[in-house]
């Protein structure tokens, strides 16, 4: 089985060329970075960082603990904490790399620093429909995670054989988190050819699974019962699961951020259902951040974009509301009632 070339002659030829006259290169990735954006932040860090280049990763916001033990974190610059720092780095940069975002918008605050950056930008990413907002684009949207263009991409470039243990746990991190630990979106053989050739590299797929999912707090587990017991409304004749977390209840489980990570897709878990919807007051800005999962054929991405102010994936989308939770949860309802006939 062979690993996909995603550069053509002229794009390899292009990436050469950019990150070859490049000497101080800024990796972005987007607010609340996940295990996919942070995954292949790292790993291209630490890939251009071999090759002898100055490289400072950026985020706007800090990543969940959870994610914590990844191989390179200390070196992130997360915008919110260490304003000046991602400054400075986009005012000495000579490129940009934006990962596992489709649009400028995703980086929110730091997004009119970037806009006014005049250094040139490679994207690599899989969500769908992509803004034009950088010279070399690579975008895939039936790739299951950026890790796995990237990991395409430093194979093509040759530098497979040379691929560090610690690069190859953040691409494996990247999609592993992504699918779900392969529970969706990762029905490809090429998919685990390239899970092989990382496992060949010595990772402990193990020890990142149980990093990741079994690193909970005792108070996040108690905020999950206490949601799918007490806040969960079910709504039958729909299929669709909806709960709202408000910051209240956030302080009396001792909330800390990415604490909600993927309780929206817990309901998916009651047979039959088509569509969970997630709401969380955001304990920084005066917004509810909604999250949507489906299973099967109702478009998640349709939804946001219609009710959510967002978009996304066809089976994972998101969003935001700027109004009370109270009143989101009523924009929640609508949104089910208005989707019913898709969801019966
Ligand atoms: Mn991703």
């Amino acid at each position: 089985m062979e690993v996909r070339n995603y550069l053509s002659t002229q794009q390899a030829e292009q990436w050469t060329q950019m990150v070859g006259e490049a000497r101080n290169i800024v990796v972005l990735g987007h607010a609340g970075p996940d295990g996919d954006a942070m995954g292949a932040i790292l790993a291209l860090t630490q890939y251009l960082q071999a090759a002898g280049k100055k490289v400072v990763p950026i985020t706007p916001n800090a990543c969940p603990d959870f994610l914590r033990w990844m191989p390179g974190i200390d070196q992130v610059v997360f915008f919110r904490n260490k304003q000046s720092k991602a400054k400075e780095a986009l005012e000495r940069c000579d490129l940009v790399f934006c990962l596992d975002f489709n649009s400028l918008q995703r980086l929110e605050d730091l997004c009119p620093l970037v806009e006014n950056c005049s250094a040139p930008r490679i994207m690599i990413d899989h969500h769908l429909d992509p803004e034009p907002m950088a010279a070399l684009m690579v975008s895939d949207s039936n790739a299951s995670a950026t890790c796995e263009i990237l990991f395409c991409i430093l194979h093509q470039l040759g530098a497979y054989e040379s691929m560090t243990r610690s690069i190859a746990s953040c691409l494996y991190c990247g999609l592993m988190t992504d699918t779900g630990a392969f529970a969706y979106n990762s029905n490809r053989a090429d998919l685990f050819h390239i899970i092989a050739m990382l496992i060949a590299k010595g990772i402990d797929k193990d020890q990142i699974y149980r990093n990741v999912y079994y690193s909970y707090t005792e108070s996040r587990l108690r905020l999950m019962g206490y949601l799918m017991n007490e806040k969960m409304e079910y709504f039958p004749e729909e299929h669709t699961a909806l709960f709202a977390l408000t910051e209240k209840e956030m302080k009396r489980f001792n909330y800390v951020r990415g604490d909600a990570e993927g309780f929206v897709n817990l309901p998916l878990q009651i047979k039959g259902t088509k569509l969970s919807i997630s709401l969380r007051e955001d304990t920084e800005k005066p917004v509810v951040r909604v999250s949507l999962r489906s299973i099967g054929d109702f478009p998640c991405n349709e939804m946001a974009e219609r009710f959510f102010n967002g978009g996304g994936h066809f089976n994972a989308a998101g969003g935001s509301l700027p109004k009370p939770i109270e009143e989101a949860v009523v924009t929640a309802r609508k949104a089910i009632a208005a989707c019913a006939e898709k969801l019966k």
